[in-house]
């Protein structure tokens, strides 16, 4: 069972998505274990893109990112972390195929929707960035329980 953070980013709030991309997570099979609506800081977003600070985009991502709240979420379930890249396209959503969340619902490369951590150790990061160890919530038992499957 792996983690995954996950961020629904202003355009898509601004857009009215935000229910259509965790809904598109939610029923490929990963399972909502946190979630929270937040205002992004600069210093929380330099932070999150530190790995990009060189970058020419670095000053408008943190000015995007930071525009309006987020949706802050960890999505758990096998391989998420790549069940999420997946479901969520290609960074630039021109080269994503039709069918994943880019792809359909996007189509610039700033304004691309989502943020998906990009590997399991990043994930655990990315997660500790956002939220406390007691604000996620594993359902999982009571899922399975509720399924038949234990
Ligand atoms: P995030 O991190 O938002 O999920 O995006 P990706 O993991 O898919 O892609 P990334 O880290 O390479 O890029 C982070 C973020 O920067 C924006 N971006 C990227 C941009 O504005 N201009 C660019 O040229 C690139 C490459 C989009 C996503």
């Amino acid at each position: 069972m792996e983690r995954t953070l996950i961020l629904v980013k202003p355009d898509a709030i601004q857009r009215g998505l935000a229910g259509e991309i965790i809904s598109r997570l939610e029923r490929r099979g990963l399972k909502i274990v946190a979630m929270k609506m937040i205002q992004m800081d600069r210093a929380l977003a330099s932070k999150h893109y530190a790995v990009h600070q060189s970058k020419p985009f670095f000053g408008s991502l943190v000015e995007f990112i930071t525009s309006c709240p987020v949706i802050a979420a960890v999505f758990e379930g096998p391989s998420a972390v790549q069940v999420a890249r997946r479901t969520m396209g290609e960074t630039d959503p021109a080269k994503s195929p039709a069918g994943s969340i880019r792809g359909d619902l996007a189509v610039e490369v700033q304004h691309n929707l989502i943020h998906g951590s990009d590997s399991p150790e990043n994930a655990t990061k990315e997660i500790a960035l956002f939220f406390n160890a007691s604000e996620i919530l594993s359902y999982q038992r009571e899922i399975d329980r509720w399924a038949g499957y234990s």
